[in-house]
């Protein structure tokens, strides 16, 4: 069936316009003003609200086996919740343990992955090295649509990759061209901490930051900038929470490397006082990493993102229950890291974003959706209204409101970063491959409808970045 949105406001990264736009099979099929009414078409009156290509979360961990456990959103019901709140697509993570293959490992989330209603990517973690692995991004880049590789530098112990797999996987990345990905905060240094904090006897959640200060991310983000530039590779710095790891991004970028900075909704809003919270089960429902930092870090995150130094917002969606953060309730180290947030970036991020001044609607789509769309290879099909261009829409109510409460979120975690937040913007309609998945407050959703987003490597920026590699050798520099 087709469906035109009628009567609103257009709003991309780079304008806005009034305009209606037809979707038929999937697709944007038409963009402009005063459009025929196909027979029997879906038609959506958008007067006085603004129409924007869907919201992609870069980042989220849907049913991710961690710490002992598994997060509780899986894929049916993490994509519902991003739906429900605007984004129409993810890009999620296949995880290998350490020795695990990593093309029997994609292959395994990609079957977890098949009740999704909404699109769906993976980036896949790079946890090991030897020769299979050299090998199997290869598969995973020109069989599976994979260009961007994970690295955590974090996570001693379990999926942590030290300078030695991070500077092989660069150099593979390159040849591929493939982006590296990297979590960054130093692995040794938190493992170092953690057990000093547990020799001193505090094991609360109260710890938890105690043991990852922002040094420790600023630390692993210059680690991992100096190795891109020493390797040539670009590089994606996800879930930036500090200005320290801000600074060092700013700074590469300020000598032309290839750097990009995500930053969470999360780590935008909140501080670390929630960490003091005197109630165990709250104080550990923030248990994330890297933790929710100091006053001072969020507007430094901010000026990120509105100097174009920090390009993508996320979520890192991967939500543990009270009972499963309660494994580490003598030991904060054995809380299962994870927040959640797929519901709730977009209407966060108008309301901090637009209404308070800080962000263009034209930056808000930047933010939430196009550029996560360009630096992974899947604009204009995602993150775009163009003709052509998946019919991935979100009608956006500016006047709406809604009040942000695990009570009513559709995700299945009994808690909420945001809770009690009232919010001004909200969707009204969210429409994902062209059918209208959320109207008015009700999710209309069908198990499986996602898609797999297969993302091209990008070999034509690699012909850029080798280029520039080559002029900035010393031997070009002395000539
Ligand atoms: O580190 C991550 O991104 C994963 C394991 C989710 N958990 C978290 O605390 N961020
Ligand atoms: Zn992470
Ligand atoms: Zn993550």
């Amino acid at each position: 069936m087709a469906v035109l949105v009628r009567g609103g406001t257009l709003v991309t990264h780079d304008r806005s316009f009034r305009g209606d736009i037809l979707c038929d099979d999937g697709l944007i099929v038409a963009v402009g003003d005063g459009l025929e009414v196909p027979a029997g078409a879906d038609v959506i009156d958008a007067t006085g609200q603004y129409v924007m290509p869907g919201g992609i979360d870069p980042h989220t961990h849907m049913q991710l086996p961690f710490m002992g456990t598994v997060a509780c959103d899986d894929f049916f019901t993490g994509t519902s919740a991003a739906l429900a709140g605007g984004t129409t697509s993810i890009i999620d993570f296949v995880i290998p343990d350490p020795g695990e293959n990593l093309i029997s490992a994609y292959e395994k989330w990609r079957g977890w992955a098949e009740p999704s209603a909404a699109d769906y990517g993976f980036h896949v973690a790079v946890t090991w090295w030897d020769d299979s692995v050299h090998q199997d991004m290869e598969t995973l880049v020109k069989k599976f649509g994979v260009n961007s590789f994970k690295h955590f530098m974090a996570y001693k112990g379990a999926i942590m990759a030290p300078d030695d797999v991070l500077v092989p996987s660069f150099a593979r990345c390159v040849e591929l061209g493939a982006i590296p990905t990297v979590h960054a905060e130093n692995g040794e240094l938190v493992y170092y901490l953690q057990q000093k904090l547990l020799e001193m006897g505090i094991t609360g959640p109260e710890a938890h930051p105690l043991s990852r200060p922002p040094g420790v991310e600023g630390e692993a983000a210059s680690r991992a900038i100096r190795i891109a530039e020493a390797i040539g590779s670009p590089l994606y710095l996800v879930h930036v929470s500090t200005r320290d790891a801000l600074d060092e991004i700013t700074y590469a970028r300020s000598k032309g490397q290839r750097v990009f900075g995500e930053c969470l909704a999360g780590h935008l809003l909140l501080d670390d006082s929630v960490y003091q919270d005197p109630n165990w089960d709250s104080a550990a429902a923030h248990v994330m990493s890297p933790p929710f930092r100091p006053a001072g870090h969020q507007d430094a995150l901010w000026r990120g993102l509105q100097t174009g130094n920090l390009q993508t917002t996320a979520t890192d969606h991967c939500v543990f229950c009270a009972d499963q953060k309660a494994m580490g309730k003598d030991n904060f180290t054995q809380i299962p890291n994870g927040t959640a947030g797929v519901e709730d970036r977009m209407s966060v991020m108008w309301e901090e974003g637009v209404n308070q001044g800080r962000l263009s609607m034209n930056e808000f789509v930047a933010v939430t959706s196009t550029n996560a769309a360009k630096i992974f290879n899947i604009f204009p099909r995602k993150g775009s209204l163009e003709v052509g261009a998946d019919a991935d829409i979100v009608v956006w109510d500016a006047d709406g409101k809604r009040t942000i409460s695990a009570a009513t979120h559709h995700s299945n975690v009994d808690f909420n970063i945001f809770e009690g937040k009232t919010v001004t913007g909200i969707p009204s309609h969210t429409i994902a491959n062209g059918k209208v998945v959320w109207r008015d407050g009700e999710l209309n959703v069908e198990a499986g409808a996602g898609r797999y987003l297969e993302r091209p490597a990008y070999p034509a920026v690699y012909e850029v970045l080798t280029k520039r590699a080559e002029l900035n050798t010393p031997m070009a520099v002395d000539r």
